[in-house]
């Protein structure tokens, strides 16, 4: 193992444990998209980016990204994840690819590399703010769509006002777009967010394909009424009716091999102990790596809602759809970083990704890999989240070699 690997994971840990602490909310890790702390982590990030060679800027979408220049100007390589975080989020998801990056580009300050080295933090992967993923890599993929600015959030702030007091130009979204045919690649590190690679003793996984994903807002409409005269019979309860079908997505999982479904908010209306609760309101979300097997699953269950509101007197809707079909990684860049892999380590377990990440639209428009590290205990969105300082140091000398790889390929490619 470099020693040096040792010393910029060493740092990369004490950097996740000091972005740990921007948070909105006291006592566990909560960041959103273009919320102050966002703002801190811009800081801190931009001196570390300085401190490794690279000149770091804020894009209009808010990502942050530094650039480590080549000698050619042609061609660059993208390598990062994301910034912001779920409400009480471990240390580790999203930072600790960028900070990853970041120690790579330090690790090769001295290479002269035949194309930029792009290190990127996107600004929203999670989606929690404006109920909408991926924002960040949308606007670099070129896919941004302008009706999201006009989304609002909890407190009536729309996405373009958000964006115009963090100081961004939110007309002007196309200055964040990378073209095809100036990228060679967008490589993401990130924990695997699961046990697969603890339980084969592996420290490091690559990534086959990311499993498509379909996020659904659902509402179950009955009738409100006193708690205490309103007859038991006859009584349109919608959360008689969400329960039901709450059930039913639980079970209906069980039954589609390799199916994830997942009722993870809702909202009861008027939510008083005293009151029949008149509507209800939740997010489905639904995920498997064949599209067709998650779109059965989404119809599915869309059934099942309207007989679960039917069988309570209720009526059922889809208020919003949102999907992201399944994405598979480039065969090449995934072979060369599996040959990286083997150069360091035991060889690689390939996987593929329950998770999404900003690596599904990236993958979408540029040649994709995705380099997993262990994750003791696999319990992730959460603040249990953990990582091995060796397995950190490991996955820095793998992506160093592979970025190296990929110059050594590049400059050959260019010369017949
Ligand atoms: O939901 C996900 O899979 C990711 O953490 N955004
Ligand atoms: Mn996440
Ligand atoms: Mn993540």
């Amino acid at each position: 193992m470099d020693s040096r690997a040792t010393t910029l994971a060493q740092s990369v840990l004490a950097r996740c444990d000091e972005l740990g602490q921007c948070s909105s909310e006291p006592g566990r890790i909560t960041r959103l998209y273009l919320d102050e702390p966002m703002r801190a982590v811009h800081v801190r990030l931009s001196e570390w980016m300085h401190q490794a060679g690279l000149s770091p800027h804020v894009d209009n979408a808010g990502n942050c990204i530094g650039r480590l220049r080549g000698h050619r100007e042609e061609k660059v390589l993208l390598i990062g994840s994301h910034l912001d975080s779920v409400p009480g989020a471990g240390r580790y998801d999203g930072v600790l690819g960028v900070l990853i990056a970041v120690a790579v580009s330090e690790l090769l300050a001295d290479h002269q590399l035949p194309f930029h080295l792009d290190v990127i933090g996107f600004s929203e992967e999670e989606g929690v703010r404006f109920k909408m993923p991926y924002l960040g890599s949308a606007a670099v993929a070129g896919r941004f769509d302008p009706a999201w600015l006009l989304r609002e959030d909890e407190q009536r702030i729309t996405m373009r006002d958000a964006m115009s007091s963090f100081g961004l130009s939110p007309d002007d979204l196309d200055s964040c777009r990378y073209h095809t045919d100036q990228v060679i690649g967008y490589i993401e590190p990130h924990l695997e967010q699961g046990p697969v690679l603890e339980r084969s003793g592996q420290p490091l996984g690559v990534v086959t394909g990311i499993v498509g994903q379909s996020r659904l807002q659902l509402a179950f409409r009955g009738e409100a009424g006193h708690a205490g005269t309103a007859p038991m019979a006859g009584r349109r309860d919608a959360l008689v009716a969400a329960s039901a079908f709450i059930q039913e997505v639980r079970n209906t999982a069980l039954n589609i091999d390799g199916l994830k479904a997942t009722v993870g908010s809702m909202r009861v209306h008027p939510n008083t102990p005293n009151v029949i609760p008149g509507s209800v309101e939740l997010t489905l979300d639904i995920r498997h790596l064949a599209d067709d097997v998650r779109n059965h699953g989404v119809e599915t269950l869309v059934a099942a809602g309207h007989r679960s509101a039917e069988a309570e007197g209720c009526t059922f809707e889809v208020l919003e759809e949102t999907s992201q079909h399944s994405v598979n990684a480039d065969a090449q860049l995934m072979s060369m970083l599996t040959d990286a892999v083997n150069e360091c380590c035991a060889g690689p377990v390939l996987l593929e990704s329950g998770a999404g990440h900003d690596a599904v639209i990236m993958g979408q428009h540029f040649p994709m890999a995705m380099l997993f590290l262990r994750h003791p205990g696999g319990v992730s969105h959460h603040p249990d989240e953990r990582v091995e300082l060796d397995d950190v140091a490991v996955a820095i000398e793998v992506l160093g070699r592979y970025v190296l790889r990929l110059a050594e390929q590049f400059t050959h490619q260019q010369s017949v």
